[in-house]
């Protein structure tokens, strides 16, 4: 298999090279942690290792060192799509470089060979609530899936340790093989005729996705998809869907246990369900007026969400301070195919007016637009207009991303996460014999 080939031929070079930097370096101080950090949420602690990706404040994204609009113009599209296929952009995670059109085109042959969702998957999510929300349904269909880990299996065999990674990477592909499947059919049993579509070989996997929710004629919304599946694939590891998974993975749970931990994480409103908050938000005030805001009514708005305790959704980020190129790709995707849209104007418009009310607020550390602040009315657009299915459209993607990592986290021998908790009073102790 391809891209067993091509980590196999990089592993030697890098586990000669973090072993030496451990053996020679291992004492080497990276940083110092402090009191607030540490009742902070590990804020800024630099205690993690990815070479996947890196969030600069200033820059943004880079995966595997591309930027966004690199990806967008280097990553192969295949026949008349402007978007890149999911495939390559799997390809780039796991192995770090760029494919060519043929080595993308190999992973989505083997999603295809790998795709099939067994019947008791469907039929777990059947026998689920009607009111369950589409993150539980999403979460409880990977941990379904468990049963088929070829790393549990192997372990219990007595797979010897170097061999780990095959294995994660054997899950990692059946697992997001199936995640389109998934992800349709969950939107079509909340929301359409609950029938299971099976995917199109013909079409790629963001395609596929596309087309199972009933959006096979539309090419616009399967380029939409394939830009949404690509920016939303990884952010480091310190966020809590990666740093979830990474976690539950440490103690060798198989990317299954560990995928739907992280789907559990992307489901907070802080984190991934921030998306469906936006689009919620921008409906509410377009509801608000019966004409288009202008800018002092928008200001309006957007302070008397402030003055009653609440954030504006969309705007603001714990690493980036400046806007988001997640965002801005998708802000130019709506320029080029729906400048007209109302609710895309009206998005606009925010983007123009709540960085400056956000700057007189004081205290936010970045006024700009994050991801989330558009992903939706670009949905809303195309008809998907339940916004409690976007999480599960960003989790199709993030999981692209982690199980990249956990391959690598394998491959590396990276051990158990085991952090040393303290008590107050330790600190408090600590506190006053540095005084
Ligand atoms: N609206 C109002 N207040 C905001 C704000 C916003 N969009 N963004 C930050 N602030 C406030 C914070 O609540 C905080 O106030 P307090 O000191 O009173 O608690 C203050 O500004 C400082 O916060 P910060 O250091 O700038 O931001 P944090 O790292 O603490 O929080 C985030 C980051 C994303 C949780 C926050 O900006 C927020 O709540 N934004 C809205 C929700 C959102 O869009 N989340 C999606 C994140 C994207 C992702 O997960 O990738």
């Amino acid at each position: 298999m391809l891209l067993k080939e091509k980590i196999t031929a990089q592993l030697p070079e890098w586990r000669d090279r973090v072993t030496k930097l451990v053996k020679e370096n291992g004492d080497v101080k990276v940083g110092e942690v402090s009191v607030s950090q540490i009742y902070g949420g590990i804020r800024g602690v630099k205690s993690l290792v990815t070479d996947i990706s890196y969030v600069d404040p200033n820059e943004g994204i880079r995966l595997r060192g591309y930027t966004i609009p690199e990806l967008l113009e280097k990553l192969p599209k295949s026949g008349d799509a402007k978007f890149p296929l999911a495939g390559g952009v799997y390809y780039l995670l796991l192995v770090g470089d760029i494919p060519t059109l043929e080595q993308a085109q190999a992973v989505e042959n083997e999603w295809k060979q790998r795709n099939e969702l067994p019947d008791y998957v469907l039929n777990v999510l059947r026998a689920m609530p009607k009111d369950s929300h589409p993150m539980t349904m999403f979460s409880q269909a990977i941990l379904a899936l468990e049963n088929q880990s070829v790393f549990a299996k192997r372990y219990f065999e007595g797979m010897t340790k170097m061999d780990y990674w095959e294995a994660t990477l054997e899950d990692s592909l059946n697992l997001t093989a199936k995640l389109p499947s998934i992800a349709a059919f969950i939107y079509n049993l909340k929301y359409g005729n609950g029938e299971f579509v099976k995917p199109d070989p013909s079409l790629d996997w963001s395609a596929n996705f596309a087309y199972m929710i009933g959006k096979g004629d539309d090419d616009e919304y399967k380029d939409l998809a394939r830009l949404y599946f690509l920016i939303h694939s990884d952010h480091e590891s310190g966020n809590v869907s990666a740093h979830a998974t990474h976690l539950v993975g440490s103690a060798l749970s198989s990317v299954y246990y560990a995928c739907s931990a992280g789907i559990n994480g992307l489901a907070g409103p802080l984190h991934g369900l921030a998306n469906q908050e936006c689009l919620r938000w921008l409906l509410d005030l377009q509801g608000e007026f019966d004409h288009f805001p202008s800018k002092e009514e928008l200001e309006k708005f957007a302070w008397d969400t402030l003055n009653a305790g609440q954030v504006i959704p969309g705007y603001g980020h714990p690493v980036l301070r400046r806007p988001d190129p997640r965002f801005t790709a998708q802000f130019e995707f709506g320029k080029q195919f729906m400048p007209d849209d109302d609710l895309f104007k009206l998005a606009a418009l925010v983007y123009e007016v709540v960085p400056g009310v956000l700057g007189e607020l004081g205290k936010v550390k970045n006024p700009w637009p994050n991801v989330d602040a558009i992903s939706g009315t670009l949905q809303y657009h195309y008809g998907v207009t339940e916004f409690d299915f976007y999480t599960v459209m960003f989790g199709v993607s993030r999981i692209m991303g982690v199980t990249a990592n956990a391959v690598w986290a394998r491959a590396l021998g990276q051990p158990i996460e085991r952090p040393k908790s303290l008590t107050t009073k330790m600190l408090e102790e600590i506190v006053a014999e540095a005084k």
